[in-house]
């Protein structure tokens, strides 16, 4: 192995000024360890094997040169050393499992793609809206928490029927679906631990528990301090 593929694989590291192999420039991810977006880019990433330098946010606190980059102010946010900027979660995924060719969470000439974006597309607008209301009922007291649950089960109906043919949402192999929709019901899980245990998604239950405790899991779920400009970069690096 030469220093560079060393470098690649050493892990997570902090710059080592004494090391002489000249930087390469990496993409700059900004991102916040709990967000669901977030966890799905860095998955997709991980998945690959790039390497980025990673920036740790704080949502209240949001550096200016995130801002800069992307002025909405949501993360992921990925900078590319050309200077793009990718700002959303799902662009992220496709761009990372992209330069890969053909990825397999991207299925044959990326069938998961198109299966996928039903999914996701009801996952952040419906289901997310209800997870954030099941989440937080005091911010929105026109319903009870049992109301929220319930429109949130309706989307976990459905991945439930995927799962009860497949073992992943669009076959036999994880897939960009998976990959994008598990933070999120991973989230809609934890509200209520002892529910979900008895709901009726043994399905779900055995998909969801099968990646919070996989090795993809617990590298995304890395704890990193907050970022400040002038900090040593965090390389985030890939498998
Ligand atoms: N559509 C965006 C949504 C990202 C998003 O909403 N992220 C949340 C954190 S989980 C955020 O940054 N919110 C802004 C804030 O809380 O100020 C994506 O897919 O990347």
């Amino acid at each position: 192995m030469n220093n560079i593929e060393q470098r690649r694989h050493s892990g997570l590291r902090r710059n080592d000024d004494s090391n002489k192999i000249p930087a390469m420039p990496l993409p700059v991810l900004y991102s916040f360890r709990r967000c669901p977006y977030a966890m799905r880019a860095r998955s997709a990433l991980i998945a690959v094997g790039i390497s980025v330098e990673l920036r740790e946010i704080v949502l209240r606190d949001k550096p200016a040169e995130m801002l800069t980059a992307s002025p909405k102010g949501s993360v992921p946010v990925l900078v590319l050393p050309d200077g793009r900027v990718i700002d959303e979660s799902w662009d992220i995924m496709l761009w990372a499992l992209r330069t890969h060719g053909a990825h397999p969470w991207l299925g044959e000439n990326e069938c998961h793609v198109g299966a996928a974006l039903p999914l996701v597309a009801e996952n952040d607008s419906t289901f997310k809206r209800a997870l954030d209301r099941y989440k937080y009922p005091e911010r929105f007291p026109e319903h009870s928490q049992a109301f929220y649950r319930e429109l949130g089960e309706e989307f976990l109906v459905r991945l439930e029927e995927h799962l009860a043919v497949a073992p992943f949402l669009l076959g036999d192999t994880m897939s960009i679906a998976d990959a994008a929709l598990l933070p999120f019901i991973r989230q809609f899980a934890a509200v209520d631990p002892d529910w979900f245990a008895s709901a009726p998604y043994p399905k779900l239950r055995t998909w969801l528990a099968d990646y919070t405790e996989s090795k993809l899991f617990m590298r995304v779920m890395q704890k990193f301090p907050a970022w400040q400009a002038g900090d040593t970069p965090i390389i985030f690096v890939g498998i």
